[in-house]
């Protein structure tokens, strides 16, 4: 049997704000992830349309299609696409799951909820010639689940062919995130076990790897666990983690000393009134400052992640928080205007006060308003959004936040990695064009490593 994955292009990547690094870092994991529960007999091909242009013309037995809200009109026309010619759609992902009914309009059978259990049982009906409409996932565990098939993925086609995830969820309930609706029906936080994952992370090459879990240290007993048994790896890493949990000195210093070179923080906003509203109980704005400097003493980069338009915020929050970022050293920000996912308590709240003014999911990027903001009109929440983005990475800026790291190696480091990441865009064009991306891995390992 032939299996085709696809993951279709987010509008993005074919609108004004393609930047490709930003499509070339990150393989699709999920897909081939699904792609391991394949029977030797099988093949399975796999395509990342960010990266490749697709292969529309063949026939395999299977089409499944991975769907993210950006992504859904152009994973429906795919869908449809192979559905004229008469191949077998399977449509799975968050949009499936928040939205089936929509979804389910494009598709022989959709997958809700993760893949893991939901995806082998439809295999095992669609091979008796009894597949069903709609699979929901309600066993939550990754005991059994095979190595994902890495070698369907293009290596040479991303600058983080290490990505890994070792545990699904997080732990907490902010009224914005997916997760609560995605895992909806079973548990919503769950880990492999640590035998599992350093196997995976010995067959990986080099030393970079890229944890792309909610919250890496959401499970302080598994995470103490696992850094410690990567100390001895010889790895430079990257992750997420939430403010309060990196305040524990215990499990950041093991993480540092195992290899962590850089780190994803939501602070999401500087309003305590903002954080209570949306339910992000475990950042307490009085300890942001704390922890900043408690990694950077580390020498961990930090990079950061800001919400606009909640509904304490006023047109003084973009220039305040610009501010606030580079006052405080912060290698890099990521900006975006609050964006109620269906599905999310936010949406169910928004809907409810009649806020939400488009369901065209194209805009659903985090770089519209798709909300009736509170404290400014929504012209002004775009703006804002653009001008925070510009201020923050202006030369002047970036020199300004530099000047905040005490030693002269980590400023060297803050400037590399900054204006690596969002100047060099015709540099990283020409890389990328020439498939050369995974050739520049040693390099971010440099600079990751270097404290
Ligand atoms: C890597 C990543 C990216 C990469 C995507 C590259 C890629 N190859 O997928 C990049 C950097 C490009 C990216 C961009 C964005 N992202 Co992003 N990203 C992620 C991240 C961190 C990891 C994805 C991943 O690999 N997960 C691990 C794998 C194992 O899980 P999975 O992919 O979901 O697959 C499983 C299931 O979904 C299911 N499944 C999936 N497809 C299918 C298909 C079938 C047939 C079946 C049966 C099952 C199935 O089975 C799989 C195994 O369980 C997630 C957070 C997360 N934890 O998922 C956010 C996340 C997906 N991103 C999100 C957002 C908001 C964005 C941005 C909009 C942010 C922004 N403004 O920049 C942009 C998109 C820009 C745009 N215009 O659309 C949100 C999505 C919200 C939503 N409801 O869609 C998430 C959930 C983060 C969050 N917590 O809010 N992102
Ligand atoms: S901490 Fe992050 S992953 Fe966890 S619920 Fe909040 S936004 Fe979602």
């Amino acid at each position: 049997m032939v299996v085709k994955f696809i993951l279709p292009a987010l509008t993005e990547a074919k609108g004004i704000y393609w930047r490709s690094i930003k499509y070339s870092l990150f393989p699709p994991l999920g897909l081939a992830t699904l792609a391991g529960q394949l029977s030797d007999a099988d093949e399975a091909i796999l395509e990342d349309e960010h990266v490749q242009e697709l292969n529309l013309d063949d026939h395999p037995d299977i089409v499944a299609i991975q769907v993210y809200i950006t992504s859904a009109y152009r994973a429906y026309a795919i869908a449809d696409h192979y559905r004229r010619n008469g191949v077998y759609v399977v449509l799975g992902g968050l949009h499936v799951t928040s939205m089936p009914g929509e979804a389910e309009m494009h598709a022989d059978t959709i997958c809700i909820g993760p893949g893991e259990d939901t995806w082998p049982h439809f295999l095992g009906d669609f091979r008796k010639g009894k597949p069903r409409n709609r699979y929901f996932s309600h066993i939550r565990s990754l005991d059994a689940l095979p190595l994902p098939r890495r070698d369907l993925i293009r290596k040479d086609l991303y600058l983080v062919p290490n990505s890994i995830v070792v545990s699904r969820g997080c732990p907490h309930h902010c009224d914005f995130c997916y997760k609560d609706d995605f895992f909806k029906g079973g548990k919503s936080f769950y880990v492999q076990h640590i035998d599992r994952i350093l196997a995976e992370i010995e067959s990986l090459p080099g030393r970079h790897l890229y944890f792309l879990d909610d919250h890496l240290f959401g499970n302080r007993r598994f995470a103490m666990e696992l850094f410690t048994a990567l100390r001895g790896m010889h790895r430079v890493w990257q992750a997420a983690g939430t403010v309060s949990s990196l305040l524990d000195a215990k499990l950041t210093e093991t993480a540092v000393a195992s290899g962590l070179g850089s780190i994803f923080i939501g602070f999401e906003t500087l309003k305590p009134e903002n954080l209570s509203l949306h339910r992000k109980v475990h950042n307490n704005r009085t300890d942001y400052d704390l922890v900043i400097r408690a990694l950077h003493g580390y020498g961990v980069m930090v990079n950061s992640s800001f919400v606009f338009g909640m509904d304490a915020d006023g047109p003084d929050v973009f220039q305040k928080t610009v501010d606030w970022a580079l006052s405080r050293g912060l290698e890099t920000a990521t900006f975006h205007i609050l964006t109620p996912y269906p599905g999310t308590r936010l949406y169910e709240h928004m809907m409810a006060e009649g806020r939400i003014v488009t369901q065209n999911w194209d805009l659903y990027d985090t770089r519209h308003a798709v909300i009736v903001p509170r404290g400014m009109s929504a012209d002004q929440l775009e703006e804002g959004y653009q001008t925070a983005y510009r201020d923050f990475y202006k030369f002047s800026s970036i020199l300004q936040s530099v000047a905040t790291k005490e030693s002269l190696p980590f400023a060297l480091r803050h400037f590399l990695y900054t204006t690596g990441w969002k100047k060099l865009e015709p540099f990283w064009e020409f890389i990328i064009r020439k498939q050369h991306v995974y050739n520049m891995v040693p390099l971010l390992e440099r600079l990751l490593s270097h404290r």
